[in-house]
């Protein structure tokens, strides 16, 4: 889809004030934030209203919350005790949203995989902000023109069903869906805690397959650099972050919160110690639900991480001169 750009929405404000670029073909950049919208088609949506343009959507409550950044990126992050960009100049752009508001709650993931293909393709670095997990489904398509990668998987859930509800592509079933695509050669999934959707059957699939479970426990009693060690050894890098999987007390706006939860540090250094180890050809943020946010502290938790893990790739010499 050549001319994808047309189903490309422009942002109120951009991420942290940088410039908009809808038109993919034309993109000339190393990071291109984009919005994603998707509803998993299940039959009780629960808490729709962000797909219903009910409230802010996720992406833009991101955005709203990343104006504190304008003009600072050149600034001293004391997370990085230096500048946010390491002093290299890297070219940020944001995409706008890919169809804000699918008309009649109509799926639009063929629209979202040849977006991403397409930044992909022109050289940038995804950093896709969106609501649904479902989105990662299509998003994870646009990949099959790489290389192969290991997904590290941000989340309390394992989100290993098969389906649910008949429903194939929904957010209980992402990382399914990803052991499916023969482009995915390993799979981490770090901040697991509670109950969820997986029962025994879903857990024996995933050990089978090989993902490597890191439990939010582990992380706290062990300390972050032990668990980056049990991450699969892979050139490259996919990583996908579940907003439930932070710690309730600065993400607060999610479907389902559950104690434990991964502080902001040590999801940083998670994202700086995998930039340590191989590439990083993407980075998804899902599941900030504007509706349930308290004061917009997830939103903003959300925006500081991105701004982190943009930082972490400055200095990691990935992007930038
Ligand atoms: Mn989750």
């Amino acid at each position: 889809m050549s001319d994808n750009w047309k189903y490309m929405t422009p942002p109120p404000q951009s991420f942290a004030g940088v410039p908009v670029c809808t038109h993919l073909d034309e993109l000339n950049a190393e990071i291109a934030i984009i919005g994603l919208h998707y509803v998993s088609p299940y039959p009780l949506k629960l808490s729709a209203a962000s797909a219903n343009g009910a409230v802010e959507t996720a992406p833009d409550a991101i955005r709203r919350q990343s104006s504190i950044f304008t003009d600072h990126l050149d600034h001293y992050s004391f997370d990085f005790n230096d500048v946010l960009l390491a002093g290299r100049e890297v070219r940020i752009v944001d995409c706008g949203d890919i169809d804000r508001q699918p008309a009649g709650g109509q799926q639009n993931p063929e629209y979202i995989t040849a977006a991403i293909r397409t930044i992909l393709e022109r050289g940038a670095i995804p950093v896709a902000l969106g609501t649904d997990e479902g989105g990662i489904i299509p998003a994870m398509r646009a990949y099959n023109v790489g290389g192969a990668f290991c997904v590290v998987h941000i989340d309390a859930h394992i989100d290993w069903r098969n389906e649910r509800d008949g429903v194939r592509e929904g957010y209980s079933s992402v990382m399914r869906r990803a052991s499916e695509m023969p482009w995915v050669k390993g799979m981490a999934q770090v901040g697991l805690r509670g109950i969820g959707s997986a029962r025994q059957r879903e857990v024996d699939d995933a050990l089978a397959f090989g993902s490597v479970f890191i439990r939010a426990r582990e992380v706290h009693r062990e300390g972050i650099d032990a668990c980056i060690e049990k991450i699969p050894a892979a050139d490259n890098y996919l990583i996908t972050i579940d907003t439930d999987a932070l710690d309730t007390a600065i993400a607060p706006g999610v479907l389902f919160t559950s104690p434990g939860g991964l502080t902001f540090d040590e999801t940083t250094d998670l994202v700086r110690g995998i930039a340590r180890r191989g590439s990083i050809v993407g980075i998804n943020l899902f599941e900030v639900r504007p509706e349930l946010d308290r004061n917009n502290l997830t939103a903003s938790t959300g925006a500081q991480l991105i701004i982190n893990f943009i930082g972490t790739l400055a200095h990691s010499g990935q992007i930038g001169r």
